[in-house]
Order: structure tokens, then C-alpha cells, then sequence
């Protein structure tokens, strides 16, 4: 049945990448419906009548841009209550860490090496991003669902976007400007120029913020990395919205190539595209989110420091959710070695591999429970 829609979709689609002036939402509302559709003719075919989770009764994240003042406003005092409640990490193990959002910045530095260019990559930043969601809801009193950041639009005027405006109702503006020389992405292989930020963040609800873990592995020019992993390191939350990075990877053409092109064709070839190619001088997807933030979020391990990373990282997650609606029968594999880009060469990810995560108040879960966001168990959500 979705094998049909899927080549139909394909088909209506296929004539309009090379429009240049292809609009954002017609691909990916288009890509948004067919997914949804797809998961729907997969329940109504489905042996099992009775789900306890199903696409019409499931946590809906959406769009930042699509939320309203109240329900944008009560996501940002749910984060800053977690930068207000205490830290549940071991002491002995993360010194540094001050407050609950500092458990998640420990967390993701701790495992940094073995979650990136990976074949737990998706399955882990997605248990990431709902442990986060889960902590919102159960210790903060959120009553909504983690928002993304929705990179196709804004993408050549960032400080515009809904997300990094510096209202009341964003998620904090671009970082002062302090002359510097940039930034370096990808591995290191791909220099990128400097936005007009470099500092800490000057406006919205994140001003002032104090970051206490990293940076570990700084990527902005004239950054000086932590003495030891865990360690106190009081500062500003530092932002430069680089455009460079947006306009140049968060693109209809890589979303198109991901989903519905080449790079479509297994989950192999997609994550590796999302990913980037940085040899090659591809950023791809992911880390064009984590340099268009800029600063804090450049980081591979202590990326997490900028709250924005979990709308960005519910971004990936809806784009990994969009192809797996549109590949069903591809859905729960997973490609990669348990190495960060197989470095040093390691055996190959199994579905079997345990994701774990000290005191984020998540239950250890095997990858293989971790590709369905609709099974129930731990996942019930979609996305609009
Ligand atoms: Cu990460």
C-alpha cells in the first residue's frame, strides 16, 4: 500500500527539484503528509486492533514558528526551571555540574565519542531529545511536547527566525558582536566566516544564562576548551548565528536528497548525508544546524550547553521520523559501527545494543525499541 505512495509522492515531487524557486512548504508539507499518511494506512492494515498508541492519539512536537506566545512561553520557563532545579549527576564523576540542565550537557559529553558517525546515532540523540522532553514535563511541570526548529525557512536571515529573533517569545538572540575568525566545522576540515554574533547571548529569555560544563572541543576561533571534562567552568551561553551555514546546507535540495533522492535509499545512505561529508567539504544537515546556532552549540560533546540544540535535534529526529513514514519497510534498521566514523575500526551496531544514560531517569532500552516512535513503549509521538 505506502509503496504505491511512496513512488506516487515521488513521482509528483521528482519535477520539482529542479525549480529553483521551489517553496519550503510545498516539499515539506508534502513529505509531512505523506509520512502521516503512510503511518496511517500502516495502522489501519495492521493484525493488531488494539493499540494502546496510535498516529490519532499520539504527542503531536511541532513547529516553533506554529506554536503560539502562551505555549512558546511555557516551554522556555520549563528549560529555565531546569536550569534553576538541582543536579541529580554523581558529584565525584561531574564536578562541574550545578543544575538538571548541566545533567543533560554531562550526559551528551560523556558518550560524545561513541553517539556521532555511528550506528546509534539517531536511536540515541532521539532517546536524548525525549529524555529532555520527559524532564520538561515530569520535573518542570511542562504540559506540551518538545518543539523543533524548522531550518527552511529564515535559512539567509537567521536572526529573523522565530527560534534566534531575541523576542520574549524566542529562544534567545544571536550572541554580542566580538570580532573573531570564525568558526571551524566538520572534523575540523570545514572553515566557515563569522556572523555578526561571537559573544553572549544579548537578548530574549536566555540572556545571562550561566553555563557551568565545557567547552570540551570548541569550534569558534579564540575559545579556550575546560581543563578537565567534568570541570566548573562558569560563563555565558556564547552564540554566532551563522548564515553561512544555513544558506549553504539547510537546503530543499538536501532535504529532497535525503528523503526522497539518492541519499534516500537506505538508512545508511541517509544518515551519512545527514551527517555530512566533510572531506568532501559537505557539512550536511546536522552539523549546518550546530554551526548556524554557532559558539556553544559547535561543540561536539558539550553542543547540548545552547538550548536550542533540542529543537534542533528534534529537527533531525522529524526528518530520521519522515523517512522512516516513507521507507516502512526499512524502518527499523539501523547502519554503522559502534566507533565515531568507524574510528578505530569497531564491530557493526546491533538492534540488540543498550542505550543507557546515567541520571537523565531514563530506563536502559535496546536501539531496536528505539526506531518506532509510535510503539508505545517508550514512544508515542508524531510530528506536524
Ligand atoms: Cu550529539
Amino acid at each position: 500500500m505506502y509503496i504505491h505512495s511512496i513512488s506516487a509522492a515521488a513521482l509528483a515531487l521528482v519535477s520539482l527539484t529542479q525549480a529553483a524557486a521551489l517553496q519550503a512548504r510545498d516539499l515539506l508539507q508534502d513529505l509531512q503528509d505523506q509520512a502521516l499518511q503512510n503511518l496511517q494506512d500502516a495502522e489501519s492494515n495492521s493484525a493488531v486492533t488494539k493499540r494502546s498508541c496510535s498516529v490519532f492519539n499520539a504527542e503531536v512536537r511541532r513547529d516553533w514558528a506554529w506554536m503560539s506566545s502562551k505555549e512558546r512561553k511555557a516551554y522556555i520557563k520549563a528549560v529555565q526551571c531546569l536550569f534553576a532545579s538541582p543536579s541529580k549527576s554523581d558529584p565525584a564523576k561531574v564536578p562541574g555540574a550545578r543544575n538538571r540542565f548541566d545533567d543533560f550537557v554531562a550526559q551528551h559529553i560523556d558518550q560524545a565519542i561513541s553517539i556521532h558517525g555511528t550506528g546509534n546515532f539517531l536511536s540515541w540523540h532521539r532517546y536524548f531529545v525525549f529524555g529532555y522532553e520527559k524532564a520538561l514535563r515530569e520535573e518542570c511541570g511542562y504540559m506540551g511536547s518538545q518543539p523543533y526548529w524548522n531550518w527552511f525557512t529564515h535559512q539567509d536571515n537567521l536572526r529573523a527566525s522565530p527560534v534566534f529573533d531575541g523576542s520574549d517569545t524566542s529562544m534567545g538572540g544571536d550572541g554580542a558582536f566580538v570580532p573573531h575568525n570564525g568558526s571551524v566545522g566538520g572534523a575540523g576540515l570545514i572553515p566557515l566566516p563569522s556572523g555578526e554574533g561571537g559573544g553572549c547571548i544579548e537578548s530574549g529569555p536566555f540572556k545571562g544564562v550561566q553555563l557551568n560544563l565545557g567547552p570540551v572541543s570548541p569550534t569558534m576561533a579564540g575559545e579556550v576548551k575546560v581543563n578537565s571534562t567534568f570541570a566548573y567552568n562558569p560563563r555565558c551561553l556564547k552564540r554566532d548565528l551563522t548564515t553561512f551555514a544555513s544558506s549553504n546546507w539547510l537546503t530543499l535540495e538536501n532535504l529532497y536528497n535525503v528523503t526522497l533522492g539518492a541519499a534516500s535509499a537506505n538508512i545508511a545512505t541517509f544518515q551519512n548525508e545527514l551527517q555530512g561529508r566533510f572531506a568532501q567539504g559537505f557539512l550536511g544537515m546536522h552539523a549546518a544546524g550546530h554551526f548556524a546556532i554557532g559558539g556553544d552549540a559547535g561543540d561536539l560533546f558539550s553542543s547540548p550547553n545552547d538550548p536550542v540544540f533540542f529543537l534542533h535535534h528534534a529537527m533531525v529526529d522529524r526528518v530520521w521520523w519522515i523517512w522512516q513514514a516513507l521507507h516502512l519497510d526499512q524502518a527499523k534498521t539501523i547502519a554503522g559501527t559502534i566507533t565515531i566514523d568507524n574510528n578505530p575500526p569497531s564491530r557493526n551496531a546491533s538492534l540488540d545494543d543498550i542505550i543507557h544514560t546515567d541520571s537523565l531517569n531514563l530506563d536502559d532500552r535496546k536501539i531496536g525499541d528505539l526506531l518506532g516512535t509510535l510503539d508505545g513503549t517508550p514512544f508515542c509521538y508524531t510530528y506536524l
